[in-house]
């Protein structure tokens, strides 16, 4: 599922009106912490440069990836936010954690999507090696925290 052709960064968010008026939370797995910080950064650099305001950005962290699904809930039902971005990085070892992982985390996220009214945005690496994660956290395939938050503002928007 490469990015080559299509890199949300690139988006031309002169689209996104009020930027400044805008609310976001930002839920971070402390597991892999050197990726995951690395991801937050690139996410809320982004936010920021693009207009958001400081205190209109709420961060969280859980534990893992796995605990994002509750991070998002809760977050949502304790802040009115206009998106949400759950930032986590797994990486494959050497038993079947990591499916369970990705498998729980990434259908989680997508119940929440369908069953709440705020989007929340999937910005969990699944890599194989901790090189291919620090690739895309600000190495040399970009920072996939800063295209969450490209996708954050284009759904915080949608159809408003
Ligand atoms: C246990 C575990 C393992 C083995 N690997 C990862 C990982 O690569 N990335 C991650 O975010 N979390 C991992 N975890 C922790 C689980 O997500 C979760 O925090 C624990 O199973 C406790 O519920």
């Amino acid at each position: 599922m490469a990015t080559a052709h299509k890199n949300l960064s690139e988006y031309d968010l002169s689209k996104i009106p009020n930027l400044e008026r805008l609310k976001f939370g930002i839920v971070v797995a402390e597991w892999n912490r050197e990726i995951t910080e690395a991801l937050f950064n690139g996410a809320y650099g982004t936010l920021l440069d693009c207009g958001a305001k400081n205190d209109h950005i709420i961060r969280w962290n859980v534990p893992g990836s796995f605990e994002l699904v509750f991070g998002c809930k809760k977050l949502l039902a304790d802040h009115r936010v206009d998106a949400v971005i759950a930032i986590g990085s797994v990486i494959q070892g050497e038993t079947k954690h990591f499916d369970f992982v990705c498998n729980a985390v990434s259908q989680g996220i997508k119940d929440l999507n369908v069953h709440l009214d705020t989007p929340i945005i999937f910005c969990v690496l699944t890599d194989d090696t901790l090189q291919q994660a620090k690739d895309r956290s600000g190495g040399k395939h970009g920072n996939k925290g800063t295209e969450a938050a490209v996708a954050a503002m284009q759904m915080a928007v949608l159809g408003k």
